[in-house]
């Protein structure tokens, strides 16, 4: 690998605090802050946080153009490996917040998922409660976390509606009630996806509060390989990776990710992404750098109001 873990530092310590970038950028508040705040509040309302141990000088780095900041923080507790948040403040031309919370491995619970990129005219969003099991496939899954849930993706199908077109690959980690939409105006985000993101919110950390964790060995595994497989596919198919490339450069980038983002990916199995998804590779061995060999689909929603599956793969 080009990057060495221990010696990677990134491009640029920020020394002082978000006022100096805002003293030399004179820029309006990021747009996700609201949502940050919220997160970290509610979850450490409902369980005991400590912080995750990050390397130093990640938590608030400056990129390669001078003027883009990325911030991230995390914790940890006795029910979450990790819950990280990381958001990339590029003025008014981009804001991201991506925002992830992965259980310990004696829990089978989703994994919170927000990934919100927006620029001025456009807001790409993911929002979900990612089944660690394929919830189509294990229909016991979807049953135990799902099934009430149903309700409260309804409520939001008609003012977030579905973002058209997306790699095939990704359906098999997005749960019935995943919203997948792409919206025009700052104030859809700030208040129909801000009330979304709340309600997600609440309802992860109520399934994380009733969750007891199993003491079979056989089934810590299970899920310790469901979250490994997971987590490679993140760290390798992030629609994120080109851009983090050009902001921070190739080894911090990919340090950024591996580490942090989406941190257990090297630790977590032994397994490499090939080994989970063949069809990725190349006559050559190496992977295919497309996002999805099957191509892009769905230009509707594949779940009906019933949380049933309507799209045959
Ligand atoms: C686009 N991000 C997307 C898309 C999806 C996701 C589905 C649409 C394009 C596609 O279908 O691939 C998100 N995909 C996911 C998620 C999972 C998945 C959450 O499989 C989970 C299993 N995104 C980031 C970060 C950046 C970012 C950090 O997380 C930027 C630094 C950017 N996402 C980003 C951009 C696009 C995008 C720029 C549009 C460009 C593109 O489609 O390549």
């Amino acid at each position: 690998a080009s990057h060495s873990r221990s010696l990677c530092y990134p491009p640029f310590f920020l020394a002082s605090s978000r006022s100096h970038v805002a003293f030399t950028a004179r820029r309006c508040p990021p747009l996700y802050d609201d949502f940050i705040e919220f997160a970290i509040r509610e979850v450490g309302q409902s369980t005991c946080l400590s912080p995750f141990p990050l390397q130093e000088g990640l938590k608030e780095v400056l990129a390669e153009d001078g003027k883009t900041t990325l911030c991230s923080n995390a914790f940890q507790s006795s029910k979450m490996r990790l819950f990280r948040i990381a958001s990339l403040d590029g003025g008014e031309n981009m804001q991201v917040l991506n925002l992830a919370i992965f259980p310990n491995l004696e829990y089978d619970l989703p994994i919170f998922c927000a990934d919100f990129f927006s620029t001025s005219t456009k807001h790409i969003i993911v929002l979900d409660l990612n089944p660690l099991y394929d919830a189509e496939k294990n229909k016991w899954y979807k049953e135990k976390y799902y099934k009430g849930l149903i309700p409260m993706v309804n409520k939001y199908t008609e003012v977030l509606p579905w973002g058209q077109q997306l790699t095939t690959e990704s359906l098999q980690f997005f749960s019935p009630i995943v919203i997948w939409t792409k919206l025009e105006s700052r104030q859809d985000v700030q208040e129909k996806l801000f009330s979304a993101f709340k309600d997600y919110i609440q309802v992860w950390l109520k399934m994380m509060e009733g969750a007891e964790a199993t003491s079979d060995s056989a089934e810590v595994l299970r899920n310790q390989q469901a979250q490994h497989r997971y987590l490679l596919w993140r760290a390798t198919k992030d629609p994120g990776r080109p851009l983090l490339h050009r902001l921070f450069g190739q080894a911090w980038c990919e340090m950024y990710i591996h580490d942090f983002l989406f941190n257990g990916v090297t630790t977590l199995g032994a397994e490499k992404f090939l080994d989970y998804f063949p069809e990725y590779s190349c006559a050559d061995g190496s992977i295919r750098k497309e996002r999805s060999v099957v191509g892009k689909s769905c230009i509707h929603r594949p779940w009906d109001e019933h949380g049933n599956f309507t799209m045959s793969l």
